[in-house]
């Protein structure tokens, strides 16, 4: 501020017209106050096509997006083998956990020649009937894209056979989703190795493996693709944890109980989160870090770093306590968390701090 020396005086006409001014700021913001519009939505469209049924993964990773206020979650389709068998599962799921509201879609139920898979939580989708329809997913996909042109985030976790089909309809509509965020790949680190030390590098990750092609046509099509493989994505379930999930009582956290028991034959098997990670990422990107690469997959299901303009946005490493404190208290909440989620994201950073001594505590357990 320039100051005034002794001597001086402001004008008379300089003070009225800093006066005057004041008036019309004040009025102008009293005026915006009263007439204030709501704030903007900002909840992300979103459509998660998954092949639930077979690990556990993906009913920890839909119940994740039941829970979190910063979706609307316009369907969810089936992807892989017995796809209405799994449309089945969702059902129930839905059905149990007061989501009937949400559209379930069911997709090509592609399997490998010789090698049909028996589902895991087989018994849980059975108790609906099975003479149940549902709509065709790549039609469902495509009719919701038209609908909100550039504002749908897809949710991959399963075999990307419905992407592909999708893109073989219509490529020009699928560029049209916002993005794809995609559980998939093996970049660096294959199953089950550490990402420090010597490793045997990366191996053909599942969901690429079961259908090589359409994996190759999401990554060569041009569409926003963020990529959550198997780098960033073995994040464990431990004991303790699900005795937290499992003793809430909470509709969600019986459904899970039985799903896991299923998919564990009842003993204490350890769930790799991996989709979850993707459904965490799409609302929350820090959780899991990304650098633009440019990815091939090759004809044996490899994911290879090429050189060239990348095609997608990666995620290499992510932290499993960071994850599990954003996921733990989503996942045990007896519903979705309501708060303005700016609220919310203050309070997630205090309770980071306030659950550093229950972190060490769970660490140390393991
Ligand atoms: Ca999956």
């Amino acid at each position: 501020m320039m100051p005034i020396t002794l001597g001086e005086r402001p004008s008379v006409r300089l003070v009225a017209g800093v006066f005057a001014l004041c008036i019309l700021l004040s009025s102008a913001m009293s005026a915006q106050t009263a007439n204030s519009a709501p704030p903007p939505s900002t909840t992300e469209k979103i459509i998660i096509d998954t092949d639930i049924g077979s690990d556990i993964d993906d009913a920890f990773a839909v119940g994740l997006a039941l829970q979190s206020p910063e979706f609307k979650i316009l369907g969810i389709s089936t992807a892989w083998g017995d796809t209405h068998l799994r449309a089945r599962l969702l059902t129930r799921f839905l059905k149990e956990t007061g989501h009937s509201d949400i559209p379930i879609a069911m997709g090509i139920a592609k399997q490998r020649p010789g090698k049909p898979e028996i589902l895991s939580q087989a018994p849980y989708a059975e108790r609906i009937p099975a003479d149940q329809k549902y709509p065709n997913a790549v039609d469902f996909l495509l009719e919701q894209i038209r609908l909100h042109p550039g504002e749908i985030t897809l949710i991959s976790i399963g075999p990307e056979t419905n992407l592909g089909a999708a893109i073989d309809r219509d490529a020009a509509t699928f560029r049209k989703l916002k993005r794809v965020v995609l559980m998939g790949g093996s970049v660096y680190r294959g199953y089950s190795q550490f990402n420090y030390g010597k490793t045997r590098g990366p191996d053909p990750e599942w969901n690429i493996l079961c259908d090589i092609q359409a994996a190759q046509k999401v990554f060569s099509s041009g569409v926003p693709l963020y990529v959550m493989p198997l780098d960033s994505t073995q994040i464990k379930l431990q004991e303790l944890e699900r005795a937290e999930i499992f003793k809430t009582g909470s509709a969600l956290a019986d459904a899970l109980l039985v799903l896991y028991t299923q998919w564990s034959h009842g003993t204490a098997q350890t769930p790799t989160l991996f989709d979850a990670i993707a459904v965490a990422y799409a609302m929350h990107p820090e959780l899991c870090p990304t650098q633009p690469l440019r990815l091939r997959i090759d004809d044996q299901a490899f994911t290879r770093v090429e050189s060239g303009p990348p095609n997608a946005q990666v995620c290499l490493r992510s932290s499993s306590d960071q994850f599990l404190e954003f996921f733990m208290p989503r996942i045990v909440s007896p519903g979705v968390i309501t708060e303005n989620v700016n609220e919310r994201l203050l309070k997630f950073g205090r309770d980071k701090s306030a659950n550093v001594s229950q972190i060490a505590e769970r660490t140390a357990a393991r």
